[in-house]
């Protein structure tokens, strides 16, 4: 049988939702550990164009994109329930997911984890201005999840790969100080926070900020 190989670093989001993933289906997989340096890289170029992680390798299949990566696990592990079998609720995982890409990383993650965490993390010191800025932006965001939540899932009873995804984004947002303060103010996405953050495939891909400095 062919192994999974996943390129990347364990702190994305992005990569440690498709770990968690993984480890929900009980498969096995090798992450090929990178750094920012390696993703101009030709070698890494001809895996992906687009120079983004995670890349998932299995036999001939090579792909690209959480979402559809996370998919795919769910769909070769049925048994996991990683996705939804009704048409709608299949859509609002999706839905949950590009969101959670498109909307909810370009902020709370590469705006508020960035300065308030990842900043000092690597020694230098968090821009105040920025902080507050990406956390005032990050709010609304964290208010449109909340309005959302269904259940103790994000769909409702059933643990899904949007509990999975939105889960990587909201540690990062729970690392910061300004983040861990905005979700206290938010009970019912604290808990689910909480919920979801407690799993023990949540618990086992825990990884350390990455300390790839910060300029140059
Ligand atoms: N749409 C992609 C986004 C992946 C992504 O942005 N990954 C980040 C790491 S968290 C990355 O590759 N950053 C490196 C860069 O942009 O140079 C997905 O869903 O997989």
């Amino acid at each position: 049988m062919d192994t999974i190989t996943l390129h990347g670093w364990a702190f994305s989001p992005f990569v440690r939702a498709v770990c968690i993933a993984l480890e929900e289906a009980g498969a096995a997989y090798t992450l090929r550990d990178l750094g920012p340096g390696d993703l101009a890289a030709p070698e890494f170029r001809a895996l992906t164009p687009f120079g983004k992680i995670p890349v998932l390798e299995h036999g001939t299949l090579r792909l690209t994109e959480t979402a559809a990566i996370l998919d795919w696990i769910a769909a070769r592990h049925p048994a996991a329930g990683l996705m939804p079998s009704s048409p709608g609720d299949r859509a609002r995982a999706l839905e949950w997911m590009l969101q959670a890409g498109a909307y909810v990383y370009p902020t709370a993650v590469m705006r508020l984890f960035f300065q308030d965490a990842y900043v000092r993390a690597n020694g230098g010191t968090p821009d105040a201005v920025a902080v507050a800025d990406a956390a005032q932006a990050t709010a609304p965001l964290l208010d449109a999840m909340t309005a959302r939540i269904a259940g103790p899932h994000l769909l409702g009873e059933a643990f899904t790969a949007a509990d999975i995804l939105v889960g990587t984004m909201l540690h990062n947002v729970a690392l910061t100080p300004a983040g861990a303060a905005l979700l206290a103010e938010r009970q019912a996405l604290a808990a689910w926070f909480a919920r979801v953050d407690a799993r023990p495939a949540f618990r086992r891909t825990e990884a350390a900020i990455p300390l790839f400095g910060v300029g140059g």
